[in-house]
């Protein structure tokens, strides 16, 4: 927990004045350069009220009907679960009256969610992957909510918000951050200031805060990767899996381990408490075929990754300065431990340099 959030043990211990997500974002708030002003606090807090509600359902399971299938197909072709819609809409019905938004957009819809004109309309844009892992919810395994905040461009004043305004590249995002429904239901942030993990207080009702300013422990020999694509893999990827592989008897003489959920939040969050990488390649015969997608899914991950000292390409260039082309667009991702990213990436030095910038900005006061 960061020093300004420290409480004395007696505190701590009877339970009085915990950091909550409130409190932490008012104290962002305050700081120079206010980099939560008021109007990004409250979507925040918007945005994690509903993923209190998608983990009370998820929690439900048999009881609640809502597992299985929709019979429907999503824009991406995939199967909709009935918890992708239902997540959907809480997110819609969550965000739409604030007076924060502009737009949202959705894994789940085709196009873009204009805030109905009976409400009024804010400065920012939200993109969410309502249930991400979704293959994983009738098996009970951890799945999540992954979501990104971008400031609506000052030239859609006036007029409608088209989707072009959405193609803005994941440097540009202001927030970003995922709730993870497992054994636990966490929310981890970043607004660009560190990443901060909170617990769902059950009995209180109040995300509490768990741990943070978060960093990728180095040095953990774990890689997570789709082994049944191996034949979709560069030259680059297929070495560098190869030589974990051959752990203590190749040429980097140590031994690796491998860990896949099929959850990309789930993988993402164990790469944040202890380190390692995660890979999900494009099909390098085929570089727009790719299994995750940039604006919803790989640009959030890739924020919170590089606040927690990390790096995240594309196999080759940072995945944060890629300009978008499509709301739905697909991307190849190696994500997580700086070192590790730069191994499997063609572009040695760019990720190295990203990690460098990371390190510089986060040492620096304000
Ligand atoms: P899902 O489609 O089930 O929501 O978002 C894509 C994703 O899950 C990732 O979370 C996960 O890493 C990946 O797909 C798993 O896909 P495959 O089983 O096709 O590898």
């Amino acid at each position: 927990m960061s020093s300004t959030h420290r409480q004395s043990p007696s505190r701590e211990g009877i339970g009085i004045a915990p950091v909550t997500l409130s409190r932490f974002l008012i104290e962002q708030q305050r700081l120079p350069g206010c980099p939560c002003p008021a109007e990004l606090r409250l979507l925040i807090e918007t945005v994690a009220r509903a993923c209190k509600a998608i983990g009370h359902a998820i929690s439900k399971g048999a009881l609640g009907d809502v597992l299985g299938g929709l019979g429907s197909e999503n824009v991406q072709g995939e199967v909709q679960k009935k918890l992708d819609v239902i997540a959907n809409d809480l997110l819609l019905d969550a965000n739409e009256w604030g007076g924060h938004l502009a737009a949202m957009a959705s894994e789940e819809m085709e196009t873009i969610h204009r805030i109905p004109n009976r409400y009024p309309r804010g400065e920012y844009l939200l993109l969410f992957d309502p249930i991400d892992g979704s293959s994983n919810v009738d098996v009970d395994l951890s799945v999540g909510t992954i979501f990104s905040v971008l400031r609506a461009p000052e030239a859609c004043a006036g007029r409608d918000v088209t989707e072009e305004d959405f193609l803005q590249a994941g440097r540009d995002q202001v927030a970003a951050g995922y709730a993870i429904y497992g054994p636990q239901t966490l929310l981890v942030l970043t607004i660009g200031t560190g990443v901060y993990e909170f617990t769902l207080d059950r009995e209180v009702g109040s995300w509490r805060m768990t741990d943070g300013p978060m960093r990728i422990p180095a040095g953990t020999r774990e890689f997570a990767i789709n082994m049944a694509r191996r034949r979709q893999w560069s030259p680059a990827i297929s070495r560098y899996i190869e030589e974990r592989i051959q752990g203590a008897e190749g040429p980097l003489g140590i031994d690796y381990n491998m860990r896949w959920t099929a959850s990309m939040v789930a993988d993402i969050h164990r790469i944040l408490k202890r380190g390692g990488v995660f890979l999900y390649p494009a099909d390098h015969r085929n570089p727009g075929k790719a299994r995750l997608r940039l604006l919803y899914e790989a640009n959030p991950m890739s924020f919170l990754i590089e606040q927690a000292g990390g790096a995240a390409t594309d196999g080759a260039d940072r995945i944060m300065d890629l300009p978008p082309v499509g709301l739905h667009q697909r991307v190849g991702v190696v994500i997580g431990d700086a070192g590790e990213v730069a191994a499997a990436s063609n572009r040695r030095s760019a990720a190295a340099a990203t990690s460098r910038e990371i390190e510089r900005s986060l040492s620096t006061p304000g």
